[in-house]
């Protein structure tokens, strides 16, 4: 029996530390590692239920070729034979970017960045810009404060008003409740910003729900109050904020009325929060992805975090803007999913993208040269990109497909070639995260089962087939083998005085790493203060240089279908994994509708119906939950589930980005529901 520290590389706030008994080569448990004093409890039951995952029936353990009759069995070399003669021939027709490489956030690691090494030493490739996840957020922020900095996640134990705005830890950030629980076993008070009732809001004092979309308008209405009672911060604006007064000036507009009839939030709810933010300190504002969902996200959150800059909330402990903490971007390719500006053309090599919100309409509007194959891994657009027909659509057009995963998912159906991919223990990689500040050492701790080949080697043995040399291989891969890839990441860490043997320990904290963000009173804007005008706001996404509301565009005034559809993420998935786990079916065996009480009595409908949901993109058929935690007007199914459910959500979301960092406003999407 052996015991070893290693880490969950999922796409998850908490990014646990893991400690992970193997016997006789298998794994057999799965429990907590101390060292991470952000996630010291350990992991949740998709964490424990990799116990199933690794040794599933569903996991692919060799390659999978499409024939008419389904998928058959082919061996390494077959497979690699088939994507050599398809990749070689569209690139001697339309040249390398007629190759579409897609990768999302499937995994964490640095190895990830190999993949993009790889097709740019094939000859370059079109790939993707944008995130499907917090990118006009992230920018928002840039814009605001200069960096996107937070403080350490037990720094919120000291607040004394917590905002949970648009965000849902009890589901997707569990380890944040424990420091929410120690801050009202303190005396602090518990405010939810959400149209949905949701686990989170059970521990509030208070929950507001605006109507989707519209928060923009309260926190410039939250502001105006504050700023008319006299409660900011003079000090604090005077030595750090830029664009006060103008500020200050435009939302003079915002009285609780026009504010309560944007929102729908009643206008005492309004006063009363107005009162906390001005006359509680410190007030931490966690801020999730809800609202940023939306095409007037960047704005929204600038108006947003205007509230903790005038009343002087930064750089104080129990106080700030928890959004994003960018510490363990420590390497080039952790970086990569940040990368949200249309790359540049580097070294000669060309790289084309798309935009990852609109990929579908984008794939298919590529001429010059039109794409023709496809490599797919650790993504899962058919299910997790908006726009599902469309992506489906350029997907097919496609010559030939290859997916890399663990399993078939919506888009592995889709491929005409799908090969097995490690799972988090079959490999050694270093991850970040991006709540806490923990670099961690994903270990191998088994062998990979069946034919399984990390993508490295996957690389390795598809390079010669591509025409690429020994020499060529080498620059972007390391060395064969566990103790290649070993001597590969210490050389990374090398210039971080970090070793694999302290990481082996368990996690360590990225240099330069904070306590309490901004307390240096840094701000890197180009007027090096916090600035509520921003010039560059206007100048690169061409919205207004103070913080405005706008309704979004798919938003009630769009006049389209009648209700607001939100796909939010669920505690028992990460996206579209675990979904299909059994030991995570037996709590939750399907997706349902969630619809409030006054909507189902107003299409008769009752708790179990199957109910169509639709609208002018496309439809689903779900059974009805009737929700009595929703606001009218909104409802609710959670993103993740795939085609052998029923179809994704995003059947009925939009191809659209938002206002600034090219995100994806999946909920700016109006549907209607009728009895299926
Ligand atoms: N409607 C709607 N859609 C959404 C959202 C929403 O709120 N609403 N949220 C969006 C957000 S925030 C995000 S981050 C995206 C996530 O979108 P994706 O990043 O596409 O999501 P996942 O389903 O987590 O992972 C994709 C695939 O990676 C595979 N994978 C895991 N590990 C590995 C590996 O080591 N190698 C390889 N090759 N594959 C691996 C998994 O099996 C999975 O099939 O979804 C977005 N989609
Ligand atoms: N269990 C689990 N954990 C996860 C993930 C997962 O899939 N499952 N995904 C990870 C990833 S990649 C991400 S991006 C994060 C997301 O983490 P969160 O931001 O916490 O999650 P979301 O579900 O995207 O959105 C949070 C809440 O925003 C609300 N919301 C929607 N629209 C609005 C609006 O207009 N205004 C307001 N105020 N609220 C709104 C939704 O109802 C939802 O409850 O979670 C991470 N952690
Ligand atoms: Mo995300």
């Amino acid at each position: 029996m052996a015991r070893f520290t290693t880490a969950c590389p999922r796409n998850c706030t908490s990014t646990c530390a893991l400690r992970v008994t193997v016997e006789n080569g298998r794994l057999t448990a799965i429990d907590a590692h101390p060292g991470n004093l952000a996630t010291p409890e350990g992991p949740c039951l998709k964490g424990l239920s990799y116990l199933e995952r690794v040794y599933s029936p569903e996991r692919l353990l060799h390659p999978l070729r499409r024939t008419p009759k389904g998928f058959e069995r082919v061996s390494w070399d077959a497979a690699l034979d088939l994507i050599a003669e398809a990749f070689l021939a569209a690139r001697t027709e339309y040249g390398p970017q007629s190759l579409f490489y897609y990768s999302a956030s499937g995994t964490k690691g640095l190895l990830n960045g190999r993949g993009l090494a790889f097709w740019r030493a094939f000859g370059g490739c079109t790939t993707t810009y944008g995130d499907l996840c917090w990118p006009a957020g992230l920018e928002a922020a840039r814009l605001t404060f200069g960096d996107n900095r937070q403080s350490a996640p037990w720094d919120l134990a000291q607040a004394r008003l917590i905002v949970l705005w648009g965000k849902n830890p009890a589901e997707t950030n569990l380890h944040q409740m424990p420091f929410i629980e120690q801050a009202l076993a303190a005396g602090a008070r518990l405010v939810v910003i959400d149209p949905r009732r949701t686990q989170s809001s059970e521990r509030a004092h208070v929950l507001l729900q605006p109507r989707p979309g519209t928060d923009g308008a309260l926190a410039l209405g939250l502001a105006h109050l504050i700023i008319a009672a006299g409660e900011v911060d003079r000090a604090f604006i005077a030595s750090h904020v830029g664009g006060y007064e103008a500020f200050a000036a435009s939302v003079s507009a915002w009285t609780p009325e026009r504010t309560a009839a944007a929102t729908g939030v009643p206008e005492r709810q309004i006063r009363r929060l107005a009162e906390d933010m001005g006359r509680i300190h410190p007030m931490t504002v966690c801020v999730g992805f809800g609202m940023q969902r939306y095409t007037n996200s960047g704005q929204t959150l600038r108006a947003m975090q205007a509230l903790p800059v005038i009343t002087g909330n930064l750089g104080r402990p129990g106080a700030g803007w928890v959004y994003a903490n960018l510490a363990t971007q420590v390497f080039g390719a952790v970086k990569d999913p940040l990368d949200f500006y249309p790359p540049e053309t580097p070294d000669g090599v060309v790289r084309v993208s798309v935009s990852t919100a609109r990929l579908g309409r984008d794939m298919l509007a590529q001429q010059d040269p039109p794409l023709r194959v496809a490599w797919v891994e650790r993504g899962n657009p058919l299910s997790q990109n908006p726009d599902t027909k469309t992506v489906r659509e350029a997907f097919r057009r496609l010559a030939f497909r290859v997916v890399v995963d663990e399993r078939l998912t919506d888009t592995a159906r889709e491929a005409d070639l799908v090969l097995p991919s490690k799972s988090l223990f079959e490999q050694s990689d270093v991850i970040g995260a991006y709540w806490h500040a923990y670099l961690q050492l994903r270990q191998k701790v088994i062998e990979p089962p069946g034919e399984v080949l990390p993508e490295t080697d996957l690389y390795r043995a598809l390079g010669p087939r591509l025409g690429l040399s020994a020499e060529d291989l080498g620059a972007i891969l390391p060395a064969p083998g566990d103790v290649g890839v070993e001597a590969w990441m210490q050389a990374r860490l090398d210039p971080l005085g970090i070793t694999l043997d302290d990481l082996r320990v368990g996690p360590v904290l990225a240099p330069g790493t904070e306590e309490v963000a901004f307390a240096d009173g840094c701000f890197t804007t180009p007027s090096g203060k916090v600035e509520l005008v921003s010039s560059e706001a206007k100048t690169r996404w061409g919205v207004d240089e103070l913080p405005t509301y706008h309704e979004s565009v798919e938003g009630p005034a769009s006049g389209r279908f009648p209700l607001q559809f939100l796909t939010p993420n669920t505690k028992n998935g990460i996206h579209s994994q675990f979904l299909r786990l059994l030991v995570i079916r037996a709590l939750d065996p399907g997706p349902t509708l969630c619809m409030g009480p006054e909507d189902a009595a107003a299409r008769n409908l009752q708790v179990g119906d199957r109910v169509r949901v639709f609208n002018d993109r496309g439809e689903l058929c779900l059974p009805l939950t009737v929700d009595f935690g929703l606001r009218p007007g909104v409802v609710a199914a959670f993103n993740g589930w795939g085609a052998e459910d029923g179809g994704s959500v995003n059947l009925l979301s939009a191809g659209r980005e938002t206002d600034m960092g090219h995100g994806a406003a999946f909920h700016d999407n109006r549907v209607d529901v009728e009895r299926a």
